[in-house]
């Protein structure tokens, strides 16, 4: 398809980000110059604007912003550098790598992401070519961990019947590998490979994404029920794993979910995805390949707020898009499969899978891993992974995996964790134990309060209340976010509050247990005081008034606290 077609949906003058990519050849830039200007520390914005495409964002320590400012300095620049693996597997050779790179280039911590990646803060830009070859070295990857193109496919760690791991798993790879950018930028960029000067046009250049890309950021989720934990109803795609007695049939397939907004904006809101059928394993691949070309070609160029596929979807009709993939495919999707979610929390400790290995899910808070004075979980992790010959799993809650774990070595790992007092958090609230909260500050340069830094102490605060109404054992799911952008799926969580300004939250409620529910604003703009206030109320009635089996979701709902949503259209209602 030539240029004008792949934008010819959208008439109106595309945003700056298109021209961006339009000029860069690739998401080559001038990116291999200003890499090596030694004036600055610090890259031009469209260079920043393409270095996501190879899984980094410049950012400032906000911490230090002020004072810096205060000196006539200029910002502490630094990078992030996100470095993905497809479902989150790794080898243990590959995890004491991360530590390694942690240790020598980043801020000596390891951040395991909300899609199954990991995150280094702090990489300077004289080192951050060095990283991302070492990176590769070791068989991972920075390119397309952001930017406009498909993220890392998350897929369910670790499934209650382990061989549907291993199918769902390979399906993930082979989905993740055949959207990859084919661009050889990041070769020449960051592996010192020589360029080709190639007369091939853009279509066998880059021969699903052409040569501006897609409109915005796409990504794929795979659930194997009844475990919903990769939010499957989030995906831009999701995918549901359909299996029976070890054997994967197929999945169905849901569309146009998403999870950022804007404060304020009732044109943006999060949205839960939509099963639209069923299709074999054989089939996926292509309806993954279909479906990102037609948002590719139907896609908002010209708002970025509003590029995101799940508008796409609701502008046009789901309708539509059920004709348009059944067109490009040239053959039809069956009826969707029955299927039932429990939850979409991890479940933690030591499980053992029906190829008689065993997996330990730690639970990891907020998903940082460093060590502290009283809790050494970074150098745990490494006697681990020098004795390990499994694998890890990150999971898509922020926890970690220890996967794998043949009988003979279970017991030397057990003593690992003993020693360094490793924990899956079960001396925690159940409440705490399906926390998240995104990074927000002092690294994220649209945070608008703390997340990470300040769920734990809230969450101290909160269990005095469950403790109280005796809820410490009630599996909840609590989320924060510093800004409404969603990185922790805030929305899908029965109780979430979202930053408004420094110490101030807006609170949610309603979510459904298992990912299938949307939430929905009960109070604006709070401090943590008046969280506290407005909470205890409801709990000790959760406690006393829930039905059994009754989910605190479910609940708020029932008692009227807020409306059901059941689709992103009536977020703001
Ligand atoms: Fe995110 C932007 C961190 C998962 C929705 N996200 C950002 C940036 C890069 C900030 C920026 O653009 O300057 C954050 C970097 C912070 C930092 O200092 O590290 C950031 N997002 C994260 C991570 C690390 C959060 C975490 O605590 O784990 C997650 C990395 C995932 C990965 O490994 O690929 C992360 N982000 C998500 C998710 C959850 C998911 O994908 O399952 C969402 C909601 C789902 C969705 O996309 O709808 C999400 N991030 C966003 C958005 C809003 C997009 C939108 O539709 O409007 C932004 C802002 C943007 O893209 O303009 C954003
Ligand atoms: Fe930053 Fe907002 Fe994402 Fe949190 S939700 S990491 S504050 S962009």
């Amino acid at each position: 398809m030539s240029e004008n077609n792949l934008l010819s949906a959208n008439s109106a003058p595309h945003s700056d980000v298109e021209e961006i990519k339009k000029r860069s050849d690739y998401l080559r830039g001038s990116l291999a110059d200003t890499l090596t200007d030694r004036i600055t520390g610090s890259i031009p914005e469209d260079d920043n604007r393409l270095m996501k495409f190879h899984g980094s964002y410049m950012q400032d320590d906000r911490d230090l912003r002020n004072e810096r400012n205060k000196q006539k300095l200029e910002p502490a620049y630094q990078f992030m550098v996100r470095v993905r693996a497809a479902g989150g597997v790794v080898t243990p050779e590959q995890w004491l790598m991360m530590d390694r790179i942690a240790q020598q280039y980043a801020n000596g911590t390891i951040r395991l992401t909300t899609r199954q990646s990991f995150q280094l803060h702090g990489v300077i830009k004289w080192n951050m070519k060095q990283v991302i070859k070492e990176v590769n070295e070791a068989l991972l990857s920075t390119l397309a961990a952001c930017g406009d193109v498909n993220r890392n496919v998350m897929s369910n760690p670790n499934p209650y019947v382990s061989e549907i791991h291993e199918q769902v798993y390979e399906w993930a790879k082979k989905i993740s590998h055949h959207l990859d950018p084919r661009t050889r930028a990041y070769h020449e960029i960051w592996l010192d490979e020589e360029k080709v000067v190639d007369s091939r046009d853009g279509e066998e250049q880059e021969p699903i994404y052409g040569p501006v890309y897609l409109p915005r950021k796409f990504k794929i989720g795979i659930a194997v029920p009844p475990s919903n934990d990769v939010d499957v109803f989030s995906q831009d795609l999701g995918l549901i794993a359909i299996h029976e007695q070890g054997r994967l049939l197929g999945f169905n397939v849901a569309v146009g979910g998403g999870m950022g907004m804007t404060h304020g904006d009732p044109q943006t809101y999060p949205q839960l995805a939509r099963v639209i059928g069923f299709v074999t394993p054989e089939q996926v691949v292509d309806v993954a390949e279909k479906t990102v070309t037609i948002q590719r070609d139907y896609g908002d160029r010209s708002v970025r707020k509003h590029a995101r596929f799940k508008y796409t979807i609701d502008d046009r009709g789901l309708e539509w898009f059920i004709d348009e993939l059944h067109l490009r495919l040239g053959w039809k999707l069956e009826e969707a499969r029955p299927y039932h979610f429990d939850h979409n929390g991890d479940r933690y400790g030591w499980v053992k899978g029906s190829n008689g290995k065993w997996h330990f899910t730690l639970f990891i808070q907020n998903g940082r891993v460093k060590d502290e004075d009283n809790y050494p979980l970074m150098s745990g992790l490494r006697e681990i992974a020098k004795v390990h010959n499994g694998d890890f799993r990150l999971t898509p809650n922020q926890n970690l995996i220890i996967g794998n774990v043949s009988t003979q070595k279970k017991k030397k790992i057990e003593e690992i964790i003993k020693a360094y007092g490793l924990t899956d958090g079960i001396h925690y609230s159940a409440l705490r134990r399906n926390s998240m909260a995104c990074v927000a500050l002092p690294t994220c340069g649209l945070a608008m309060a703390e997340s990470e830094r300040y769920l734990p102490t809230l969450l101290d605060k909160i269990e005095s209340i469950l403790d109280e109404a005796g809820l410490r054992e009630e599996e909840m799911v609590i989320r924060m976010t510093g800004c409404p952008n969603g990185c922790a799926r805030p929305a899908l969580a029965e109780l979430s509050f979202i930053g408004k300004a420094p110490g101030r939250y807006n609170m949610y409620l309603g979510g459904g247990f298992s990912g299938n529910r949307l939430n929905k604003m009960y109070r604006e703009n709070i401090d943590e005081a008046q969280i506290l206030a407005e909470l205890r109320p409801i709990l000790n009635r959760y406690a006393k008034e829930r039905e059994e089996g009754e989910h605190f979701g479910d609940f708020t709902i029932r008692a009227g606290y807020v409306k059901e949503v059941r689709s992103g259209l009536d977020f703001h209602e």
